[in-house]
Formats: C-alpha cells, structure tokens, sequence
C-alpha cells in the first residue's frame, strides 16, 4: 500500500510536491526531498502519457508515491496512468456521486470496478501480474477535487460514495466558481471550504488542500485547520520564487 493512503487512514499528514514541469530531473530532486508524494499535472500543463513512465522511473527510487491529476472526468486516462505506473489519481472538479462513481470503477479491476487488465508496465510487463491484481483494488489511491461551490454544496453526498481515499480543495477553482477569481480568503470561499471540511469530517474522506504559495506557515495554518493531504506549491513557483528572493534587494 502507499504510504500516503497508510498515513492518511491512519489521520497523519501526507505533504505533496506539484509539478508542471515533466522532467524526470525535476522529478528526482523534488521526490528526494522527502515529499510523501508527487502530483504530475495533466490538467493544466503540457504532460503527455510517455512522461508519465519517465517520471515514476525518477521518483520512485525515493519511495515517494506519484500520483497523476488527470485533466477531468476521464476514465480512459486513469487507466492509462496507471498501466504507466502512477500509483494513484486526482480527479479535478468532481461535481456529483456519478462523476465519483465513474472513477472509483475506472481505476479498480472487475468484480469491484472495470479498469481493463493489461501486462502493462505497472504489472512490470506482466511478471508481475498476480501480486498487482491481487493488491490493487485495496492500494490504489483516489483523491478528488472538490474545486466549484456547487459541489461544494453536495460535498458530504459525493464524499459518502465509497473508494475515495482523499477530497482535496482547488482555491483558485473554487474561488472563480464563486466570482471572486484568486481571492483565497474571501468570506465566501472560506464557506465553502467549512462545508468540504465538514462533510469530511462526517464521512470520514481525508481533507486535502492546495496550498499554493511556497510558505511554510500557510501549510502549518492548514494542518491545524485539520487538512491532511497538502499539495505544496508549484515546482514553477519553487523556481520563480528562489529567483525572486536571489534578486531582489
Ligand atoms: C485550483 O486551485 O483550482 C487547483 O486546481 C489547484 O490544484
Ligand atoms: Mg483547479
């Protein structure tokens, strides 16, 4: 099992590095840095299936978990991130039970779900076949974003659908979802984001947040709040920022 579903169910905080930026080079000095886990992006940056291979080569010699966020409600992605060898998926703006159970099945194998079986590179081109089969269903991890207030609305009927391992809040979605683009702590967003807490609370899905600023404090503020599964920052702001704090006087 990765660790990060392990610390998770267990109430520990699970840390997350964020890459845009598909290079296996990225990939190794964020991972050795003790990340519980990495997030590739293929939502929102130019990622495509082959990186995904070459990044978990990088990463996974550091033991930290890669995990893909898909560019929507795909199921054909999940399983073709997975066969490359993620270890688990993030599903961007999750609305209703429906989109949670197209992609709970989507990444599990039948009787369970209906992902297709394979000799893929994750079942190491099929020497390992059994022990993935066996394992999978249980190890693979779910996490979904809850990123539009209308969702947010729904939040403890989307959460309450089993083989959900994380929610995990979207700020800057959430916040445009109400109107008020990039305004993180705008009343209104800090609603929404209660009622996801909430809802969390009540069905027992860790909460997850995107902290986006590389500030430690922001994330500590976090944890506090009861958030367990933190994407930190952007390996993009990483670089702006260490620029940045080197130029200015
Ligand atoms: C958002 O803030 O909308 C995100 O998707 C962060 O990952
Ligand atoms: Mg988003």
């Amino acid at each position: 099992m990765a660790d990060t579903k392990k610390k998770l169910k267990n109430n520990r905080t699970a840390l997350g590095g964020w890459m845009l930026i598909p290079h296996p080079a990225i990939a190794e000095i964020m991972a050795g840095e003790g990340f519980d886990w990495i997030a590739l992006d293929m939502e929102h940056a130019a990622v495509d299936l082959s990186m995904v291979e070459q990044i978990e080569r990088a990463v996974r010699p550091s033991g930290c978990d890669l995990f893909v966020r898909l560019d929507g409600v795909n199921p054909i992605l999940a399983k073709h991130v997975l066969d490359a060898g993620a270890k688990g998926v993030i599903v961007p703006n999750v609305r209703s039970p429906e989109d949670v159970d197209i992609m709970t099945a989507a990444v599990r194998y039948p009787p369970q779900g209906n992902r297709g079986t394979s000799l893929a590179r994750a079942l190491d081109y099929g020497r390992n076949f059994d022990e993935y089969l066996r394992g999978h269903n249980d190890n693979v991890f779910v996490a979904v974003m809850i990123e539009h207030h209308l969702a947010a609305g729904r939040a403890e009927e989307i959460l309450a659908r089993p083989g959900i391992d994380a929610a995990f809040i979207g700020p800057y979605d959430l916040s445009a979802s109400l109107g008020v683009a990039g305004q993180l702590d705008h009343p209104d967003v800090l609603t929404s984001e209660r009622t996801i807490l909430d809802a969390c609370r009540r069905t027992g899905v860790a909460p997850g947040y995107h902290v986006v600023p590389p500030e430690r404090a922001r994330i500590d503020e976090r944890i506090a709040a009861g958030y367990r599964f933190i994407g930190c920052s952007l390996d993009t702001h990483f670089l702006m920022h260490g620029c940045r704090s080197l130029l200015q006087t």
